[in-house]
Formats: C-alpha cells, structure tokens, sequence
C-alpha cells in the first residue's frame, strides 16, 4: 500500500491526523519534517518562518525551550496556519497510562490541545496507548510509536520492534504509524496469521543528513534518497543538516537548506513511484 500516491493513502486512514498529513504532504509537495531542537522561543520562531514553506510537518521538543511561555504556541499555531504545517510533539512517552495521560494533557505545555502528532516508547505494553488514547483520540490527535531507533546500539529491534507493531495493529484509530528506520507493513504476524495487503502505516524516520554521516554522539544519518527510496519511508525527519548548530544562525542558509532537503525528499518518492512501473 505504501507504493501508491500519498493522496490516494490518505483516503485509506482513518485517523484524521494520519489523513490531514499526508494531504498535507501531497498539497505542498514535501514529505520533509523539520526537527527545531533550538532553546530560544526567537529562533525556534524565526526557523519555523523559513522553513515553513517547504515543509508538512514541524517536530518540536517543547521542554527544551528556556523562555517558554503559553503565547509561544499560539504563534506556533499562527505559523502552522500561515504555511499549512501540522504539529509533531516528540515527547517519547514512556510510562504507565495513568501518568502519560496526565502528561499529555496537562502541565505547562499542554501537549494534546496543540500538537497533532506525538510518539511513545512501546516499553510499557499497550496500556501506554490506551492511556494517550483517552486524551488524544477525543481531539482526533495520532500517535506514532518508537520502533526503531536512528542511534548505534539501539535496543529497539527484533522481537521489540514486532510487539511495537502488534501493539499498533491493535489499536489503528490511533496509532498512524512509528518513527522507524524501515516499513512495518506485516511484522510480527503470528504463525498462520496472513498479511494484510492493505495494511499501510506512516513511517517517520529521524537519522537523515545530506552532509554527515554522524554527530559525535551515536547519531547516524543517512539519506533521503536511502531513506525514502531505498528503504521506504514515508516523511524525512532533519534536524541539525537543516540549521547547523543553534546560535548565531543564517536564516537565508537555512531556508536554502529546508528547499534542498524538501526537494531530495520529494525526488525520491517520485522515483519510489516510478519503480512501481
Ligand atoms: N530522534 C532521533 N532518532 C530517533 C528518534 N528521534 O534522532 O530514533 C529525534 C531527535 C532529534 C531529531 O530527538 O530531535 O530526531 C534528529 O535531529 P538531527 O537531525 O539534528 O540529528
């Protein structure tokens, strides 16, 4: 299912953010995610403005910024509208239902009443997305889960990976897909159980860099072309290949930088489409 048109996807899911992004992505032409690890709200702003043209999606870790207030998500809010992004929390959820419920909807974020998108570690079972689910799905939020990860060593992987995709298979008003590094589409089925055809969950896959192959501390990057065409994933996540190092940035470089990396993005799902022949 992942080799057909994101539009034509889009029609197949039933979660309202699943099917917003990826209109989202057919609309603007862009299957890349801007990651904005910045701990300043003025240039976690000022990023957002020059990319937000080349992007359907923006991923924020919003307890890394040090002048955080309230207002600085309604002008997250304003931008999404300004540039038609959706929203991605990366919180990495990982605790038992009760506590993630609470830290989902409450505290100084408030993450469920403006992110669209967030994720969760699969470590505690599925009472973690029952726990999420009772918040999010009333406000028509997704979430991703963690099957992979990008880092050298992760633990993530093998039998992990496929309880990580039962558990997504289980509740899929919800859950839209992982943040992995390949697809999931039938794994994890159990002996005799036949794979679904029409089984499509969104990959979102961190670890791309055009110009490192690594950070210094386990990062490992690949691609877009890797990643998109040679391993199927469905939206580029790209941090730091986009803005460099925080501090003293040049915002013309990284616009620049987002329409490089929106354009190898699209490019290659675009031959993803072709090898279909
Ligand atoms: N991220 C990873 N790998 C994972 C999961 N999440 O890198 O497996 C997140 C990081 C960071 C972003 O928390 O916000 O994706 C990658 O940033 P970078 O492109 O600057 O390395």
């Amino acid at each position: 299912a992942y080799l057909n048109t994101y539009a034509d996807r889009a029609k197949k899911f039933i979660n309202p953010s699943a099917k917003l992004l990826l209109e989202t992505i057919e609309r603007k032409q862009s299957n890349l995610c801007v990651s904005v690890d910045v701990t300043s709200s003025k240039e976690f702003l000022a990023i957002i403005d020059a990319v937000g043209p080349y992007v359907s999606l923006i991923k924020t870790h919003i307890d890394i910024i040090d002048d955080f207030e309230f207002s600085l998500i309604h002008r997250l809010q304003e931008l999404s509208i300004k540039h038609n992004f959706l929203i991605f929390e990366d919180r990495k959820f990982a605790d038992i239902g009760n506590t993630v419920a609470l830290q989902y909807s409450s505290g100084v974020h408030r993450i469920a009443t403006w992110a669209h998108i967030t994720n969760a570690h699969p470590v505690p079972g599925p009472s973690i997305i029952k726990g999420l689910a009772s918040v999010g799905l009333p406000l028509n939020r997704g979430l991703l889960l963690l099957a992979e990860m990008s880092t050298a060593g992760a633990l993530a992987r093998g039998p992990y990976t496929e309880d990580a995709v039962r558990m997504a298979r289980d509740a899929r008003d919800f859950v839209i897909g992982f943040i992995a590094q390949h697809r999931m589409e039938g794994v994890g089925l159990c002996e005799g159980q036949n794979p679904d055809e029409a089984e499509d969950f969104l990959i979102l896959t961190p670890g791309v860099g055009l110009d490192a192959t690594n950070d210094g501390l386990g990062q490992q990057y690949r691609t877009p072309e890797d990643a998109i065409l040679g391993s199927g994933c469905d939206v580029i996540i790209v941090g730091r290949g986009i803005y460099g190092r925080p501090g003293n940035m040049d915002i013309d470089k990284v616009q620049r930088q987002s329409e490089r990396y929106r354009e190898a993005g699209w490019n290659a799902y675009l031959q993803r489409l072709k090898s279909r022949g």
